[in-house]
């Protein structure tokens, strides 16, 4: 017999669509969902909920006091526990729109469902064991991935591979734990047990693959939240032009005339599998001459101020000493590119900042692109690759770092023979580790996971 699942006692229901599709999607959860749906949906040929197939779509209608809602609406029982949250679930796909479906929702929530908090359906599927801690966050991921590489990344951790990842190594640490413990319980005899030297060396290889793991962070966080760029430079460089050609469409005005772009202009775009935010903004000079113009650079300044990644854009024509970077404060990394080279004689590019490389482009001829987007490649990722399988988030990056020094506590232990001193570090790092998965996360940070889910999730 499969072990019994916890049905929790209060049924929850959401929608699972956003509001104004075709189809509005509500999620029923929990102990009586079958007769609650039931309360205000029948089949076309009155059967209730509970006496629909399982996972069988049937149409019928929903109604409410004052009659009937929506005449067309399909039903879906999925009994448990082979079912998301493996408790009962029952799925109403109604018309879309925002009266429609908040109607419905409103005859469920009469009928005894409550509001589902967000994230609950998913803190329900991992209550149950149907996901571990770290597919649940991927559920997230998966849901908000801003580019190929980030889906790539959520789908595989979703598939489970940074969970199966966490228990390989704790696999390990406990089959290192467990000859300790012997070694403590049983000094005395012969038994056939691993040289103090190996032993040790064996825990800093594990202690390195989590320092690896660890280092993963930057990569996780590039793809999961994403890049803010912002193109900057003094006016008419060619910064909107550039910007266009990044997006693949036009969608900053380009013109002879300086002053142009006045404000910022935020666009998404997936550069190298990277999901990037592209700014705009508005040129750059010492002689700006109307408030407009002043308010537009102000804005600028405040953008690359905030910037993870900053593009000062010149024109290669022009002398460098006339287009400086202005040198204003600043958090992200900045590179220097140098357009029109259109404009230069070929296999000139001697017009480069005084200590930094410059990246020689021309928007107009589309020449030079790959060469810079390799350059934010490199700046943002630094080298490591954008699709790959296992790139963690800051709290797994964490507890991996906390179960690495603990690790390292225990190594001098270990080569001293101290085994009492030597297990108490090596059961914090197995239980660091669990904290990843969720075997030990107290309720407090999960809380604090599943409340950044949307309703309905
Ligand atoms: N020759 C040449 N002209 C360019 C290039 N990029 C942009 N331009 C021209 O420079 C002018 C200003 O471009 P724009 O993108 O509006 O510059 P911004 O003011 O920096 O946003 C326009 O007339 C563009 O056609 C380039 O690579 N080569
Ligand atoms: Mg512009």
């Amino acid at each position: 017999m499969p072990e019994p699942l916890i049905q929790q006692e209060e049924c929850i229901c959401a929608p699972a669509t956003a509001t104004g599709g075709a189809v509005a999607v509500l999620r029923l959860s929990g102990e009586h969902a079958d007769a609650i749906a039931s309360k205000c949906w029948k089949s076309l040929g009155g059967k209730r909920v509970e006496q629909l197939q399982p996972r069988e779509m049937v149409l019928g209608a929903v109604e409410g006091p004052d009659g009937v809602i929506d005449p067309q609406c399909m039903a879906v029982r999925m009994p448990a526990p082979h079912s998301y949250t493996g408790e009962d679930v029952v799925e109403f796909h109604c018309h879309g729109g925002a009266v429609c479906a908040r109607a419905v929702l409103r005859e469920l929530l009469r009928a005894g469902a409550r509001l589902a908090r967000p994230g609950e359906f998913t803190r329900r599927a991992f209550l149950n064991g149907k996901l571990d801690l770290t597919q649940a966050e991927a559920v997230m991921d998966l849901v908000s991935a801003g580019s190929d590489a980030a889906l790539h990344l959520a789908s595989r951790q979703l598939d489970g591979s940074l969970g199966r990842k966490v228990s390989e190594v704790q696999d390990a640490l406990q089959d290192i734990l467990a000859e300790v413990e012997s070694r403590l319980d049983f000094p005395e005899e012969e038994l056939d047990f691993r040289p103090p030297k190996l032993l040790r060396e064996q825990m800093e290889h594990i202690a390195d693959e989590l320092a690896r793991l660890a280092a993963t962070r930057n990569q996780g966080e590039v793809l999961r939240d994403g890049v803010s760029l912002v193109l900057a430079g003094p006016p008419n460089v060619g910064k909107s032009s550039l910007l266009n050609l990044l997006l693949g469409r036009d969608r900053a005005i380009v013109s002879e005339l300086p002053g142009t772009t006045r404000d910022t202009i935020e666009a998404p775009a997936q550069i190298r599998g990277i999901p990037f935010r592209l700014v705009d903004t508005a040129g750059v000079r010492a002689d700006a001459t109307d408030q407009v113009e002043h308010a537009g650079i102000e804005r600028s300044r405040a953008s690359i101020a905030e910037a993870d990644l900053i593009l000062w854009v010149y024109d290669a024509a022009r002398p460098y000493a006339e287009q400086t970077w202005p040198d204003w404060k600043h958090r992200g990394q900045l590179l220097f590119v140098a357009n029109k080279c259109d404009l230069l004689p070929p296999g000139t590019c001697s017009n480069q900042p005084p200590d930094a490389e410059a990246i020689f482009v021309s928007a107009l001829r589309n020449e030079g692109i790959e060469r810079l987007a390799a350059a934010m490649e490199q700046a943002v990722l630094g080298g490591h690759p954008a699709q790959s399988d296992i790139a963690v988030a800051a709290r797994h990056a964490d507890l991996f770092e906390r179960a690495a020094s603990a690790l390292a506590q225990a190594a001098p232990a270990i080569t001293d023979q101290d085994w009492e001193i030597a297990a108490i570090p090596i059961r914090s790092a197995i239980a660091e580790l669990g904290r990843i998965t969720g075997k030990f996360t107290p309720p407090d940070v999960l809380d604090t996971i599943f409340s950044r889910f949307c309703i309905g999730k």
